[in-house]
């Protein structure tokens, strides 16, 4: 058998294909301000269940990712207690009467080490698998993921997380311009804005797949069942002694 057979995944605008081993799940700053009720999000007005929604799906997504053995990355949209990798203009920008470093509902707000900046219980990251703090939008941005992705041999991406059209998007965007492949099933991917959301799918699967492919979580996981067939096929049977 291959040591790293192809899984074709169905999408749009027409089928993903990926190694399993040189593919990683990348979660997107799924975090307790973001989602949570009463947190930084839902403070500013924002309806959160149009994040919450995400929750279910992308559980689904990472158990099975989990079970084949696959990388998984994740990401935390955050700064530093001092706030000097706050660019002053993101402070202030939206003229909010709080803003990034705040006190907010869940301690100082985007901040690490803060509970509104840690991830979500519910998708909560294992000791082994890398978590990317970033400063900005992107996940490449002023981080060490490209390095991490080389020296893991990762080529494609699956992205998941938050917002559609704000971090996802910009990830996706900073992927494809480093030479990876961007798969987006779009259950697992939320905004606060509906409206958003299904424009920030159709940009990143518009023009061939201008920076990406667009699926469902459904999608990922048939092919997945699809490895754990062949994996179960080739295991070796015990011998008569
Ligand atoms: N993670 C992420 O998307 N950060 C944001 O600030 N998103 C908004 O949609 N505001």
């Amino acid at each position: 058998m291959k040591t790293n057979p192809i899984l074709v995944v169905e999408a749009e605008p027409y089928p993903f294909e990926f190694a399993p081993a040189t593919c990683a799940l990348l979660i997107i700053d799924m975090q307790r301000d973001f989602l949570e009720p009463g947190g930084f999000g839902e403070m500013l007005g924002n309806d959160v269940s149009q994040l919450r929604r995400t929750i279910e799906p992308n559980q689904r997504l990472l158990a099975t990712w989990r079970a084949a053995g696959l990388q998984v990355i994740h990401t935390r949209e955050g700064h530093r207690p001092d706030l000097t990798d706050l660019p002053p203009v993101k402070k202030i920008r939206g003229r909010s009467p709080t803003s990034i470093g705040d006190a907010g509902p869940m301690g100082r707000i985007l901040v690490r080490g803060e509970d509104g900046h840690d991830i979500i219980s519910e998708l909560y990251p294992r000791p082994e698998e890398p978590v990317i703090d970033k400063p900005g939008k992107g996940a490449f941005y002023a981080t060490d993921l490209h390095s991490i992705l080389q020296h893991l041999n990762i080529r494609q991406l699956i992205v998941t997380g938050v917002t559609t059209e704000v971090c996802v998007n910009t990830t996706v965007r900073e992927a494809n311009d480093r030479g990876y492949d961007c798969l987006v099933p779009a259950d697992c991917v939320g905004s606060y804005f509906p409206e958003f959301h299904e424009m920030g799918l159709k940009m990143i699967k518009a023009q061939g797949g201008i920076f990406g492919w667009v699926s469902d979580s459904a999608a990922i996981l048939a092919a997945l069942a699809c490895h754990f067939r062949r994996l179960q096929k080739n295991k070796p049977t015990k011998q008569r002694k």
